[in-house]
């Protein structure tokens, strides 16, 4: 048969769709498999490369457990809410929601040209308010939770975008979207207090399957630090100076205080004499974003505050500095600062000349390891760790101090000052109603959605404020507890909200009484195998984690933890090993591919393409072979034969077997290239069994549906080769045969050896040489070895 792509895979995707074989059902007596790819922003641009790269992977492994018997649910959806369509809006005047459906309609038809195996009538999408309705739902349990609050935050503000950004938005200081230089603004802000499950995000990381690395980002986003908080009284103030420390047992080697300079004590400790150039240094401190000042690298700067505390282990008086390595929003917002043993404080202490004391014995100084105590008093030569121990009782004891625990993970900012994301579902009462929590009241649960307003202009305002509040019809209301005059929150929702939970709406998604049945969430969770990019792993899976957990301890979803799996697939580059860029020029574009070459050659490449985990470049002449693969493959009905050779045999239950290992390891590359030897070992051998043949579509199936359903019918087979359970392999017919070498001395027989029959010549006599017994009559090195081709060797000494 000539292989006529385009007419194939049409023809397959209009069955498998008319039979409907990818529909997950909700009740059966199969066994569930859940699996979930992040589902994509469906930008202008349409499909990129990346994208089908981990949707084939994870559509191989729906479709082989399918074929294991599993009822599988395999999802897609639109993660819609985000800047590029808001503007896009701004430049164009055109609707977001308009912009957005388009390219929905293009993602779709892409997607559904390349024959994955989504059950399409549960595709969700975040922008729809039968969907955000449940969004804003779930925020108000938030709220009614008291897990929801409005802070006046310093917060990161982008001149350019006019936008507040959380902390993860902000790259080197600049943007992450348009690269302008990040400001601090104090503005309120809704806020999700996701540092209370800090601890539970960190130990239930026990009883999940990521990825070591995955698990590695997660832990290291919370940075949970244990530690010790101990209390230092000032000279001539009521108040005590707490920090936060990590190494307690450095106490006798505290020389100076830092106060980060937003720390409320500073302007009440300052003494007058210092107090302008503290004004001064705090002002400029205030512009500059956390990451410069936390850079390690960075120059010191700081000014004394002219006031003294007291160190509760020596009774020593120590200086008070203002410093803006320190940050507000860590610990205490204040350090013991000790140099000897603390890079960023030795570096402080010799530039202002400081005094530097070595309590810690071990290495050059700064030694930052643990080590024996010196210059501690009755503590000396305690171990780092006993030391620990026994100062933290020491300042239970005294009262001036305590073991304490501080975590890098700060509340998570939930509101943007921007049109397209979900409306806060929440009114500020005018009348005074709830002023206990600042007069803010949700909008019923009747009264959902808040659906988005229809604006003239998408830009923020001047002020900062979303383009919501321009529409004073909109924002003027009534208070649903009094009825009294109230107005609405213009912010919206960060575009992390509608992927939070979008993997229980798969479960249910035409449910309007609930985000999703109790049964159906019951019976689909959690998500078996989660599979993404590694840029997701550390905030989308964090925050998604977290909104389960929270809607788990509120009763209304099933399991802890959300993601049983989760895996990572790599990048693919341009050719030329760059990132694919519209701007480089070096875009590959899938639609030409599928229209060139076919789907299926598209899927394979994809899988064949490199190691699933890492960054591999594309290459225009691996497509084409391939192509060239498949071209085969088609051919392959003409190769029919009675009976095939041992051979053939061998290597297609060799083939069931690396397949079905592979595709488990995501080892797919290799899984392809024994695909491409099982070919090769039919044409050379002669040909296959008919049945056999039949067996091999099966495990191709997964890779290249529209090619091995079209051989299976020319075969004049009834049905889908989906239908068919995907087959086992024999262990022994998938054994290499093996050989029995005679091993001579002499000419004398002194022992025997068993070897593959691929064995080469070197390995066979290397491993003749070192049998047992022959070593024996080894009394010398052989002089010459005769080998007889799969038989015997001679050592002649
Ligand atoms: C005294 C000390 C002695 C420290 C020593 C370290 C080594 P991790 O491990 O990241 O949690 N620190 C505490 N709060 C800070 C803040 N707000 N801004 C900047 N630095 C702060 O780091 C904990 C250590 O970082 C703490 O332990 C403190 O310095 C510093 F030989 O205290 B350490
Ligand atoms: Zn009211």
């Amino acid at each position: 048969m000539a292989y006529d792509h385009k007419t194939i895979d049409k023809k397959w995707q209009d069955r498998w769709e008319e039979a409907g074989i990818f529909h997950a059902e909700d009740v059966s007596t199969k066994e569930k498999y859940y699996i979930l790819v992040e589902f994509p922003y469906p930008s202008g641009e349409g499909l990129h490369v990346g994208h089908p790269r981990s949707y084939t992977a994870l559509d191989v492994i729906a479709r082989k457990r399918r074929m294991e018997g599993f009822n599988v649910l395999y999802p897609m959806g639109w993660d819609a809410f985000g800047l590029p369509a808001e503007n896009y809006a701004i430049k164009t005047g055109r609707k977001p929601q308009e912009v957005t459906a388009e390219n929905i309609a293009r993602f779709r038809q892409q997607l559904k040209s390349l024959g994955l195996s989504f059950d399409w009538s549960r595709e969700i999408n975040t922008t729809d308010p039968k969907y955000y309705k449940w969004t804003q739902w779930q925020f108000l349990q938030f709220f009614k939770a008291g897990l929801a609050y409005k802070a006046r935050m310093p917060i990161n503000w982008c001149p350019s975008c006019k936008i507040g950004l959380a902390n993860e938005e902000v790259v080197g200081g600049k943007c992450e979207r348009c690269g302008t230089e990040v400001e601090k603004r104090d503005k309120e802000q809704w806020m999700l207090a996701i540092t209370k499950y800090a601890d539970r995000l960190l130990d239930d990381l026990k009883d999940v399957d990521y990825l070591p690395k995955i698990k590695k980002q997660q832990q290291d986003w919370i940075g949970r630090s244990e530690g010790a908080e101990i209390v230092f009284d000032i000279n001539g103030h009521d108040e005590a100076l707490t920090v936060f420390t990590t190494r307690p047992d450095t106490l006798f080697g505290a020389t100076y205080m830092v106060l980060a300079p937003e720390h409320p004590l500073v302007l009440k400790i300052t003494t007058d004499d210092q107090k302008k150039k503290v004004e001064k240094y705090v002002k400029a401190a205030m512009k500059k974003s956390e990451i410069e000042r936390g850079a390690l690298e960075r120059e010191k700067t700081g000014v004394f505050s002219g006031t003294y505390v007291v160190n509760p282990a020596n009774d020593e008086k120590i200086p008070i500095w203002v410093a803006d390595y320190v940050l507000m929003a860590y610990g205490a917002g204040a350090i013991m600062a000790v140099p000897a043993h603390d890079e960023r404080d030795f570096e402080f202490a010799k530039k202002f000349d400081l005094p530097i004391v070595e309590v810690v014995s071990g290495g050059e100084l700064p030694f930052v390891d643990d080590g024996v105590a010196v210059n501690s008093g009755k503590f000396d030569g305690l171990s780092t760790a006993e030391f620990k121990k026994k100062i933290i009782k020491w300042l239970e004891k005294k009262k001036k101090g305590k073991a304490a625990v501080s975590y890098k993970l700060r509340d998570w900012v939930f509101s943007r000052q921007r049109y397209w994301g979900e409306p806060i579902p929440l009114v500020h009462c005018q009348s005074g109603c709830a002023h206990e929590i600042g007069g803010w009241v949700a909008v019923p649960d009747d009264q959902l959605p808040v659906e988005l307003p229809e604006v003239e202009k998408y830009e923020p305002t001047e002020t900062g404020e979303s383009p919501l509040a321009a529409i004073k019809d909109w924002v003027k209301t009534t208070c649903p507890e009094c009825g009294g005059p109230a107005i609405r929150e213009t912010d919206t929702m960060p575009n992390w909200a509608g992927s939070s939970w979008y993997f229980l709406r798969y479960t249910d998604p035409n449910n309007n009484k609930k985000f999703a049945g109790k049964k159906k969430l019951k019976y689909w969770m959690p998500v078996d195998w989660y599979n993404g990019g590694m840029e997701h792993v550390t905030l989308h899976l964090l925050y998604s984690r977290f909104w389960n957990k929270f809607l788990y301890d509120q009763g209304h979803v099933p399991v802890s933890e959300p993601y049983a799996k989760r895996t990572a697939h790599g990048l693919i580059l341009a050719e030329d090993g760059r990132k694919m860029s519209k701007s480089l020029g070096n875009v590959v574009n899938p639609d030409e591919i599928v229209d060139k070459y076919g789907a299926d050659t598209l899927r394979v490449y994809e899988m064949f393409i490199g190691p699933f985990g890492e960054a591999v470049p594309w290459s225009t002449n691996g497509v084409a072979g391939v192509r060239r693969f498949l071209d085969k493959v088609t051919r392959l009905p003409g190769s029919v034969v009675e009976q095939q050779s041992e051979k053939v045999t061998r290597s297609l239950h060799q083939t069931i077997k690396k397949v079905s290992d592979d595709v488990e390891k995501m080892h797919f590359n290799t899984a392809v290239a024994q695909f491409m030897t099982f070919v090769n070992d039919i044409n050379s051998e002669g040909g296959i069994e008919e049945e056999s043949l039949i067996t091999f579509l099966q495990i191709l199936c997964p890779f290249a549906p529209h090619v091995a359903n079209e051989i299976h019918e020319q075969l004049e087979r009834d049905g889908f080769v989906e239908e068919l359970a995907w087959p086992a392999y024999d262990e022994k017919l998938a054994a290499e045969p093996e050989l029995e070498i005679a091993v001579q001395v002499n000419g004398k027989l002194r022992g025997t050896i068993v070897v593959r029959a691929e064995t080469t010549e070197e390995e066979i006599v290397a491993q003749a040489h070192e049998e047992e017994n022959v070593k024996k009559y080894l009394t010398s090195e052989p002089k010459k070895t005769v080998y007889v081709e799969g038989k015997l060797v001679n050592f002649v000494l």
